[in-house]
């Protein structure tokens, strides 16, 4: 373990999420079950070596499936307020750990501690939704058009519910997917992002204690890791019903289409290229931490990052030089340091990709505002930390098209009615978040109207990051259209099923057809 590492209790953290023999390897939770080759996670505060993980082969993943078919015939079986008391041990657990879980999310991953933490309360909410929604799996009672008739919806559980994640939200997009499938009386299957492996195996531990404390199957709860082949195991796996995936527009693709290929059902969370509206009314007080929050946060590595801001020309250079001046407060550093905002990249290919999005930008064309490039030198050696970057450029830039999950904010002018704005925002491939910023009360219903922005989500004078679990979270278009965490997200983890009982002497038909013997 790494100085800073130390100085920050990382040590102490590991030990109290159950993580042993940091750099000789660690288990795959409480059930050793991976025997592949290893995987080391590298942390990209300092570059030091966290801890490895065995990866899963096919024979490791067989013996999963097999637990967690098993498990599931018991759990389905247990009423569902049951299974949110299990849920609400689970919160318990993470407020106790919120420390430690936060500290490894931000020193594995390399968001601020900050952030972390507020990662690791996503989880703690999402919990809570789920016990109350425990009692509200509802279903419909609806009129028959047959005398002495009744129909109804039922949920059922639905099975085992395959989970990919991405590394940037290690923990909570785990959670939001778990809380919900488990009140719903499923079980799931991990594969965790093979950048932050550790987080998963601290998750297991969390929630293996309280199986075994309540005395439930460990297969209620399942990781597996690797790369995107151990991922092809579950998706071409048709004993996995629903696969939940979170990531790349590429991968959701892939993703996608395999599922579809076996009638599976599968909820994409995928990229985002995601704006906030400046318009003339705009309050600046309001406008430079939504949008600076929005574009820096998790060093612009949430699918939620504001990656655009369309500017009317009447105020374009007010708020131009506002950002650009809350650029100049930014400290970048150790993440684990709370004095800083902005903590490393992922890892290198990210900074490569990051590199060559600033110079494709220039090339065609864009107007670079504050310079990006790589920090160096004492606390930088990681080679992970860059600077944020902000270009003018054009809607139709073939970069500004493209989700590059890394700090680089494009400015952009519009001229006369929102109308023009909002055609702007929506006028690229992927629909996940967005945010007007307006005290025109005309103007923000517009932008929330059919005719506005064609984003799962749409804000008010606040930033596109930053989502509560209450609402559903997701995105269309290439975001991917699913829909998780609030509202009535958790239909999708369950199955539907429509009852018609006739209660009467006779049998009618339905639609009035005459069927006499
Ligand atoms: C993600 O980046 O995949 O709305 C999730 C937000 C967070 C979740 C982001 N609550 O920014």
């Amino acid at each position: 373990m790494s100085n800073i590492a130390n100085s920050f209790g990382m040590d102490e953290a590991l030990k109290q999420l159950g993580i042993k023999d940091v750099n000789h390897g660690t288990s795959t939770g409480s059930d050793n079950f991976g025997s592949g080759p290893e995987i080391s996670s590298y942390s990209p505060v300092d570059g030091q070596l966290i801890g490895k993980v065995t990866t899963t082969t096919q024979a490791d993943y067989d013996k999963v499936m097999d637990k967690a078919q098993a498990a599931f015939i018991s759990f389905r079986a247990m009423p569902a307020p049951q299974r949110g008391e299990i849920v609400r041990q689970f919160g318990n657990k993470l407020r106790d750990l919120k420390e430690p879980l936060g500290k490894l999310v931000s020193y594995e991953m390399g968001k601020s501690l900050q952030e972390g933490y507020g990662e690791v309360q996503e989880m703690i909410d999402i919990c809570d939704f789920a016990v109350g929604l425990s009692r509200q799996l509802n279903g419909q009672v609806i009129p028959s058009e047959r005398p002495r008739h009744v129909m109804r919806e039922q949920w059922h559980p639905i099975g085992i519910v395959g989970i990919i994640s991405a590394f940037n939200f290690p923990v909570a997009v785990w959670a939001w997917n778990t809380a919900l499938a488990w009140i719903c009386g499923d079980v799931c299957v991990w594969k965790a992002s093979e950048k932050a492996p550790l987080c998963s195996v601290a998750c297991q531990n969390i929630i293996a204690d309280i199986l075994k404390e309540n005395d439930l199957p460990e297969g209620i709860s399942c990781i597996i890791n690797g790369d995107y082949k151990v991922g092809e195991m579950m998706t071409t796996d048709s004993r996995i019903p629903l696969i939940s995936a979170t990531g790349s527009t590429r991968m959701g693709r892939i993703v996608g289409a395999t599922v579809a290929q076996r009638f599976g059902k599968s909820l994409l969370e995928l990229g985002g290229n995601n704006a906030i509206i400046i318009t003339p009314t705009a309050d600046l007080k309001v406008v430079v931490p939504g949008a600076v929050f929005g574009a820096v946060g998790t060093c612009g590595q949430r699918c939620t990052s504001t990656r655009r801001l369309i500017i009317h020309e009447s105020v374009y250079d007010k708020v131009r030089d506002a950002i650009v001046g809350a650029y100049g407060q930014l400290t970048i550093g150790n993440p684990l340091d709370e004095k800083n905002h902005i903590g490393p990249l992922i890892d290198k290919d990210s900074v490569n990709t990051y590199l060559a999005a600033i110079e494709k930008a220039k090339a065609e064309g864009g107007n670079v505002l504050v310079d990006g490039g790589i920090l160096e030198g004492e606390g930088y050696e990681s080679g992970c930390y860059v600077k944020p970057a902000i270009i003018e450029a054009e809607n139709h830039f073939e970069i500004v098209q493209h989700e590059t999950f890394a700090p680089i904010l494009y400015l952009m002018k519009y001229s006369g009615d929102v109308e023009n704005a909002i055609g702007k925002q929506n006028g690229v491939a992927q629909g996940l978040s967005s945010a007007i910023m307006t005290n025109e009360m005309k103007e923000a219903e517009k932008f929330l109207s059919f005719a506005g922005s064609d984003c799962g989500i749409a804000n008010v004078n606040i930033g596109t990051s930053g989502a509560e679990i209450g609402g559903a979270f997701g995105g269309e278009k290439e975001t991917g259209g699913g829909r998780e965490s609030g509202s009535d997200a958790w239909k999708v983890y369950m199955r539907r099923q429509t009852n018609t009982v006739n209660y009467s002497d006779e049998l009618p038909l339905a639609q009035g057809i005459k069927f006499d013997l």
